[in-house]
């Protein structure tokens, strides 16, 4: 620890005992970084861009100590000099720059092509203010900037790359800052983040509303700025023509410089599009070549050899489209490429299900994807079959060969290893360390099943009530709530969304309510935690939220049920938070409509930690059961084949149930009782229950009857502790199959092939 001290010592000519954790941080980050530079990055002819509008990387110094393999000797270091990591860690600010799973499945990813040690960079944009910050006020959710970037202590690299981006009537300089992120036990990867630095961060007016018209200085200030007006829309493609204008000039340079001609692209780089927010890399490289001499077709061709689509969602909401008349006002140089690519495809597949520009002018970039990519990915079995069988069939039978799956991974280093330190610490002296870089490993500890080993079985039963007090404390100081370590720990965090489903798990609170009411108490308390962050301009979901945090009022003031159910609801879930959560969880709510959840990864995420699941047959939990093992998850609800059927017939129809189930409708009825009413607002509250009644577009009442039984014998089976920590054991020693090194893995042999 020589060098770590001289660190220290040069930065503040002190010792360590005598350093703030500020300066400890400080100089923690220093030195960090000095290694990450010393490792270096792998290099090759052909190289991953993995392109992607969010990285939600979460905090980085542990991350990075863990990979580089010097997490131990720091942390003992400090501790002799008075002094604790974890404390340190805290003054790191997250920076936001995701929403949910498709950030952070960025993040691991970025982790585990280091890991493996092939030659990528990520690219995207360095917003200022990140996603909102959510706070929790009159039980509603507020809005405010999340800043993150400091003009000191920051992981953040200046960089001399910069390049034009043209936009109609004006031009913009970009600046390119990048992210080392330490492989493990490998070299580093660098995160690309390109921005512009004219960006002000004080003309952000009340909460995180600001002028959207004003491009000269709003560019890269939030993540998903607001889109529910034209400005907003417009901005979103400033933002994404501004990412991929320039991740492709900087492809191309670092290809030319590797040699490339230009008409070997393909051998020089390989592009995954990450959803379709960086579709427009596609009109841009054909520009690009184009302007270098290279013929329209041709640069078709180079195209399509280079660009990957990964397809993450099959919500008709969120299939991006664009009305021409838009990217006219903003990039118009790229209408008329768009237009003949669109023409090239009309001229072969006259159906207008599989056009690029609709009839009304619109643009579908997951179709530009997918025409002129080589490959399309689900990334979950199920999710790609619904993608073949039903919402991409035009293109599948246009192009078999392209689609295939990658489901979804997560990075054991952060997800386990820096997380769980305790269940680290107890699978590496029972297997060894071998499954930390073969995830595959972790299948022997399916020996102390097989033996009924007690010590075992009850070693891991104290690793969850010690995580329970870990997050106890942090749920303390997020919520000001006290919970109680040895209750049942029932968890969901994910964004927020009706297709999730949050009003599902709300609507059995209030049932198990109703029913303490009437003197059924559980035999061991629950606590029922949530974290969720709704989009600003989704007004459902902030209903749900609200009708969440009225309900934690209602049960936290009412005597005769305080004591057996708890609600919290964590404010501004972010990475931090669901490190804390997801080792203390017990049951991991993976409740969505069936076909609806492309994958899910926090069931990925809970499962490794020792968390039985408690979910739909959708998304990845279809593997995860097969994995496991009936016997070792609970499922319920309708399957994704009987909903997809509803769907095409339009046959729920929610107010029949509610009408005819007199459970449902009191729990319903519930959410405008006075009772609710005295502490909320008649708005949200109305508004929610007659959504419900109305609509319930993502079926909740279909399988509130499913969901309330199969939960309820969990929660019974829970005071078995025994059979329950052997379901725990088999979950961990199942989740070698989700490691995101298997995932990336496979990207690399079937699509990438470095
Ligand atoms: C975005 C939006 C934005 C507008 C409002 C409605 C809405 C609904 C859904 C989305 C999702 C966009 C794509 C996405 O984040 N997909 C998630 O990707 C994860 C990583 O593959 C996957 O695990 C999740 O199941 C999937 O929802």
């Amino acid at each position: 620890m020589k060098s770590f001290a001289n660190t220290i010592e040069s930065l503040f000519h002190k010792d360590c005992a005598a350093c703030s954790n500020e300066e400890l941080y400080a100089a923690l980050l220093t030195y960090t970084k000095g290694l990450l530079q010393d490792k270096g990055y792998q290099e090759g002819k052909k190289k991953i861009y993995y392109i992607s509008a969010e990285f939600l990387i979460g905090k980085l110094l542990s991350n990075n100590l863990i990979n580089l393999g010097i997490y131990d000797e720091i942390a003992a270091y400090l501790n002799a000099n008075g002094k604790s990591l974890a404390e340190i860690e805290e003054v790191e600010l997250e920076p936001s720059l995701g929403n949910g799973g498709l950030g952070r499945l960025a993040a691991c990813f970025l982790d585990s092509i280091a890991t493996l040690g092939l030659p990528g960079d990520g690219i995207g944009l360095n917003y200022h203010l990140g996603l909102f910050k959510q706070k929790f006020q009159d039980n509603l959710q507020r809005e405010t900037p999340n800043p993150w970037i400091t003009a000191e202590n920051c992981w953040l690299n200046p960089t001399t790359v910069s390049y034009t981006v043209p936009f109609k009537g004006f031009s913009l300089q970009s600046k390119l800052y990048d992210i080392d992120v330490a492989g493990y036990d490998n070299k580093s990867i660098r995160l690309r983040l390109f921005d512009f630095e004219a960006v002000d961060e004080n003309m952000v007016e009340d909460g995180i509303s600001f002028n959207k018209k004003d491009i000269l200085h709003n560019l890269t200030l939030f993540l998903y700025p607001d889109d529910s007006d034209s400005d907003g829309q417009k901005l979103r493609i400033y933002q994404q023509y501004f990412m991929v204008s320039n991740a492709a000039q900087l492809i191309l340079d670092e290809a030319i410089a590797k040699g490339s001609n230009l008409h070997d692209l393909a051998d020089y780089a390989v592009v995954q599009i990450n959803d379709t927010h960086p579709s427009m890399i596609i009109p841009e490289f054909i520009r690009l070549l184009t302007e270098r001499g290279i013929a329209f077709e041709e640069a078709c061709q180079i195209v399509s050899h280079v660009c990957a689509y990964t397809n993450h969602t099959i919500l008709a909401e969120a299939l991006e489209k664009w009305p021409s008349h838009y990217l006219n006002e903003v990039v118009p140089h790229l209408v008329p490429i768009i237009r003949q690519l669109d023409a090239r495809i009309k001229a072969q597949y006259p159906q207008e299900n599989v056009a690029i520009i609709d009839k009304n002018d619109v643009i579908h970039m997951a179709h530009m994807d997918i025409h002129y990519g080589f490959s399309i990915n689900g990334v979950a079995a199920l999710h790609t079959d619904i993608l073949k069988n039903s919402e991409l069939k035009a293109f599948y039978e246009i192009y078999p060969e392209k689609f295939n799956n990658k489901t979804n991974g997560i990075t054991f280093r952060r997800w386990l290893l820096h997380c769980n330190h305790g269940l680290a610490d107890l699978i590496t002296s029972l297997i060894g360390d071998g499954y930390k870089k073969d995830a595959a490993e972790l299948e022997k500890l399916l020996l102390y099943r097989d033996q009924e080993s007690d010590e075992v079985l009850e070693k891991l039963l104290q690793i969850k009530t010690d995580a329970k007090k870990v997050c106890k404390k942090f749920i303390l100081s997020n919520t000001g709530v006290e919970i109680d370590e040895n209750s049942i720990f029932d968890i969901q965090v994910k964004r927020l969304h009706e297709y999730k489903r949050q009003q599902l798990n709300a609507l059995y609170i209030i049932y198990k309510y109703l029913d303490i009411k009437r003197g059924n108490r559980p035999s061991t308390p629950i606590t029922f935690i949530f974290g969720a962050k709704a989009a600003p301009a989704y007004v459902i979901a902030k209903d749900i939220i609200h009708l969440l945090l009225t309900l934690q009022q209602l049960i936290a003031n009412d005597p005769e049920v305080a004591p057996y159910i708890k609600l919290v609801m964590v404010e501004n879930y972010n990475v931090s938070a669901a490190e804390k959560l997801i080792p203390a969880c017990d049951i991991s709510e993976q409740i969505s409509l069936a076909s609806k959840e492309a994958s899910g990864t926090g069931n990925m995420k809970f499962m490794l930690n020792g968390a039985l699941t408690l979910g739909t047959m959708d998304g990845a939990n279809v593997e995860i059961c097969e994995l496991v093992g009936q016997e070792n998850i609970y499922i319920f609800g309708e399957s994704s084949d009987a909903v997809i059927e509803h769907y095409a017939k339009g046959d729920y129809n929610a107010r029949s149930i509610y009408e005819s189930d007199a459970r449902i409708k009191e729990c319903v009825d519930f959410i405008v009782s006075d009772a609710l009413l005295a502490l909320g607002h008649e708005e949200n509250l109305f508004r929610l229950h007659n959504e419900l009644v109305n609509k319930d577009w993502f079926m909740t009442l279909l399988d509130f009857n499913g969901y309330a039984a199969v939960k309820d014998q969990m929660l019974e089976d829970y005071a078995d502790r025994k059979t329950w920590a052997k379901k725990m054991l088999v979950n961990i020693a199942k989740a070698g199959f989700f490691s995101s090194d298997r995932t990336i893995a496979q990207y690399n042999t079937d699509i990438w092939k470095l």
